[in-house]
């Protein structure tokens, strides 16, 4: 069980270039879509920032996900998998075993994901090649350890990638005090941007990037 008063509640989304339909088509119906229509290459202003640093915050637009919260607190009082947590970003290194996730799928995960598609094709950072996917919702427990760095695809496999074709990960604050570790391009060091609650950060998948270190327990 986790105290639900210490508990802060992130949902990681992935947004690729295949999949995910049956969310895209969900999104379709919220946003009343019509079949697709060629958009021309991605300009606003957070698609700029995206493409020039790596990453772009979209403020304060998910406080409609709290009505999720009871199933995602249901989801995480369940079984979850353990996220690589190690100092060294290594096969078989040894992990604190405290950040965890677990897979939002079903209907409510159908839901979430449609209104993150809507966010994100209002926000104009997505296009017609993207399909918004893979949501999980992430734990971290008291004493969580940072992450390592790393990004989460292989940026050898992306150096093809067009800005329309770059897959893209999404991180939901739902609670206070949430936050990543950001390697910014040609920088040795990180810096911790703080996520504000209900922001979503959209990320490209070539950002290096870590989960922050949390004292209390935490999603
Ligand atoms: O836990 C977090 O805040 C981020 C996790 C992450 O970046 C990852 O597991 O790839």
């Amino acid at each position: 069980m986790y105290e639900e008063r210490n508990l802060r509640r992130a949902l990681a989304a992935s947004v690729e270039t295949h999949g995910g339909e049956q969310a895209k088509r969900a999104a379709e119906q919220i946003v009343g879509a019509g079949p697709a229509a060629k958009k021309p290459a991605l300009r606003s202003a957070a698609a700029r920032e995206l493409h020039g640093q790596g990453w772009t915050i979209i403020p304060s637009a998910f406080d409609l996900l709290e009505t999720y919260r009871k199933p995602i607190n249901k989801k995480l009082s369940g079984k979850k998998e353990v996220v690589f947590n190690h100092e060294v970003f290594e096969a078989g290194a040894s992990n604190d075993g405290k950040r965890l996730q677990v897979a939002l799928d079903g209907d409510v995960g159908a839901q979430i994901l449609a209104v993150l598609w809507q966010e994100l094709t209002r926000a104009d950072v997505v296009s017609d090649e993207h399909n918004v996917n893979t949501l999980v919702a992430l734990l971290s427990e008291a004493g969580c350890a940072r992450q390592p760095c790393h990004t989460d695809l292989d940026p050898d496999l992306l150096t093809k990638c067009t800005e329309d074709t770059m897959p893209l990960l999404i991180l939901v604050a739902l609670d206070k005090d949430t936050s990543l570790q950001i390697w910014p391009m040609d920088c040795d060091e990180p810096f911790e941007l703080p996520l504000p609650q209900y922001s979503a950060l959209v990320f490209r998948a070539d950002l290096r990037h870590a989960g922050s270190a949390y004292e209390r327990s935490n999603v």
